[in-house]
């Protein structure tokens, strides 16, 4: 299986997150690609490439231009203000104002085009950011043209809580959502995104929730209880044209393998019978036991069962690279999903 990487992508480093009140060590951080990248190195899979330099136009097939122009202006803007460290955002329109007012002033920008205060922009985010999507992007034109049947696009930072125009959750670009759209662009009559990360995929559900030509399902902890807590709910099915093309398995907290892969198993049902021609993987394992933000009890040896699962749609399928925090044993853990898709 090819893998494509960018060493840009490294990049972006953020100071710190605030976690239980305290300002920490970002969980998302550099290390992370290093750990899937020398894991993939390790098991000999094939050809890693970084990707060719992609023009901005697939990007604003699924982001607004106002805010991808914000998101590659705003660390300068931020320093020509003197300000220190990375720029953060310091309030949010939480239902309360008026929704048809851009600000103008960087600080209302920020609260604007963000919901969470996780995600610093930093000297190098742009750069890393679009790198980012130049790998989902390299991935999606080799499963779309028939190159490839299988792609891993090892993305950092990841992507999928990203909106249309609003970053969070350490996500700044869709990933997985430009590489479907391409893959729309370039013959694919319906694309199916299968999100695996811990978390709700909140930005790929808002992005295609109106439309059927994309079916987005997600398994991940229940927002009752979970992060990112506002989407993610069962009877969330998607409106108008979309209706029916969006499905959310919330699960609960301490969720084992056998209620994971029976989720799955419905899942993976939901994706035959739409019968796609070509299927995305938001592949986060921050589901792993020892994840340090989440809550979900999945083993190293489960990874490789989740790949054959998936393998068993039968379908060509670009893994894009999401969450996962347990450094130490995370390219274990998503190279075990390759290894389980490529032995099925
Ligand atoms: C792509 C992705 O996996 N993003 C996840 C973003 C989560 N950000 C905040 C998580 C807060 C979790 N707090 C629980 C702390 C338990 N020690
Ligand atoms: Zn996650």
């Amino acid at each position: 299986m090819k893998t494509y990487y960018s060493r840009k992508q490294l990049e972006h480093n953020a100071a710190g997150e605030f976690n239980r009140g305290a300002f920490v060590q970002a969980f998302e951080r550099p290390d992370r690609a290093l750990s899937v990248l020398a894991a993939v190195e390790a098991a000999h899979f094939g050809a890693i490439e970084a990707p060719t330099e992609f023009s901005l136009d697939p990007i604003l097939r699924i982001h607004d231009a106002a805010f991808v122009k914000f998101l590659q202006t705003a660390y300068a803007e931020w320093k020509a203000m003197d300000r220190p460290g990375d720029a953060l955002p310091m309030m949010w329109n939480a239902r309360v104002f008026r929704e048809d007012k851009i600000p103008e002033s960087l600080d209302g920008r920020l609260g604007y085009y963000s919901f969470d205060i996780s995600s610093a922009i930093a000297a190098g985010t742009w750069d890393a950011v679009k790198a980012a999507a130049d790998v989902a992007l390299a991935g999606a034109v080799d499963i779309s043209s028939g190159r490839e049947k299988v792609a891993f696009s090892l993305c950092r930072p990841p992507g999928h809580h990203a909106a249309s125009d609003c970053y969070g959750g350490y996500c700044y670009l869709n990933n997985a959502a430009i590489a479907a759209q391409y893959c729309r662009d370039h013959g694919a009559n319906r694309v199916a995104i299968l999100d695996v990360d811990f978390h709700h995929g909140n930005g790929t559900q808002q992005i295609f929730y109106s439309r059927s030509d994309v079916l987005f399902a997600s398994l991940h902890g229940d927002p009752k209880t979970e992060y990112p807590y506002f989407l993610g709910y069962a009877d969330e099915k998607g409106k108008g044209e979309g209706e029916g093309f969006n499905h959310n398995y919330p699960l609960p907290r301490g969720t084992d393998w056998d209620a994971w892969n029976a989720a799955l198993t419905a899942a993976s049902k939901v994706v035959d019978t739409y019968k796609p021609d070509a299927l995305i993987v938001s592949l986060g394992v921050d589901t792993y036991k020892n994840d340090p933000i989440s809550s979900f009890k999945l083993d190293t040896q489960h990874y490789a069962l989740m790949g054959q699962a998936i393998a068993k749609l039968g379908k060509p399928t670009l893994f894009v690279m999401e969450g996962g925090y347990a450094i130490g044993e995370l390219g274990t853990n998503a190279v075990n999903v390759l290894k389980g898709f490529e032995n099925a």
